[in-house]
């Protein structure tokens, strides 16, 4: 029988690390279905733990310890997911932008894209520019995906982008962005093609960007 998954939402915005991946496997030996327990479990709890956190109601360390219980969770989900796949729908290179070291919204968004079964070369915090041309042209995804948490880091975004084109290869893919000071009006700006407000959104948003394009 299939698990009660808010007792995973539960054990997530607990920070229970050991726990919450006795549950993840417990769900999986009850047949519940892995999309089931990521998408109505681990990202509701993860959306709740973002909303206390802006509320002032939870601090920096415990949302570490969620982010960390999450990673767990995913650890054990991540194998089962790519299994019950429904084809791969794309590739994603994903990092985090030169002099910024923020990861968990840019995990939380690799986390919903591999979840959707999408291919996701996660190239870490950090990375300077030419790391993301590098991974393009490596790996040749469809999606590129940027985040950014510092004012001062976002326009790294924009030399990445122009870094595409000088390399050739700007139009072989569909650049996403987000990340807290992130915004729609910025990402037009510089040339992104789409912008994600939340994780949770990104993946409907690129699917609604590629099944435009393909009409
Ligand atoms: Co930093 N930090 N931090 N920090 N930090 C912020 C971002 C800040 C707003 C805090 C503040 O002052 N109020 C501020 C930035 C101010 C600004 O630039 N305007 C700040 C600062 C100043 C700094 C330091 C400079 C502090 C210092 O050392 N003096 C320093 C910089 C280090 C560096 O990067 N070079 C620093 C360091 C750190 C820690 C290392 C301690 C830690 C990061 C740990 C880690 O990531 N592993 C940290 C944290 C945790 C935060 C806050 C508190 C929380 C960020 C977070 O993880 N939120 C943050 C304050 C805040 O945001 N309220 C803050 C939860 C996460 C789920 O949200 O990442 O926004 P977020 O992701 C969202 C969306 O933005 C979106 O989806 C997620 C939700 O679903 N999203 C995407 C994100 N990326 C996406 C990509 C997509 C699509 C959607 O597609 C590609």
């Amino acid at each position: 029988m299939s698990m009660d998954l808010s007792k995973i939402s539960e054990k997530l915005i607990s920070g229970d690390v050991e726990g919450l991946k006795q549950l993840t496997e417990e769900a999986l030996q009850s047949d519940t279905n892995p999309g089931d327990i990521l998408n109505h479990g681990l990202l509701p709890g993860m959306d709740n733990v973002g909303q206390r956190w802006k509320d002032g109601d939870m601090f920096m360390p415990e949302v570490l310890r969620c982010a960390k219980a999450m990673s767990g969770a995913m650890d054990i989900l991540r194998p089962k997911l790519a299994e019950s796949d429904m084809g791969t729908a794309g590739t994603l290179v994903i990092g985090t932008v030169a002099g910024d070291l923020h990861d968990i919204g840019k995990d939380l968004a690799a986390m919903m894209f591999e979840g959707a079964g999408y291919k996701v070369i996660n190239i870490g915090i950090d990375q300077p520019n030419e790391n993301f041309v590098k991974a393009v042209k490596e790996h040749k995804p469809n999606l590129l995906g940027m985040s950014a948490l510092l004012t001062t880091t976002m326009p790294r975004m924009g030399e990445v982008i122009n870094s595409l084109k000088e390399a050739g290869i700007r139009d072989q893919i569909a650049v996403i962005i987000g990340g807290a000071p992130v915004t729609e009006d910025f990402a037009g700006e510089i040339g992104a093609d789409l912008y994600a407000p939340n994780a949770g959104s990104a993946v409907d948003i690129a699917k609604e960007y590629f099944e435009k394009q393909k009409a």
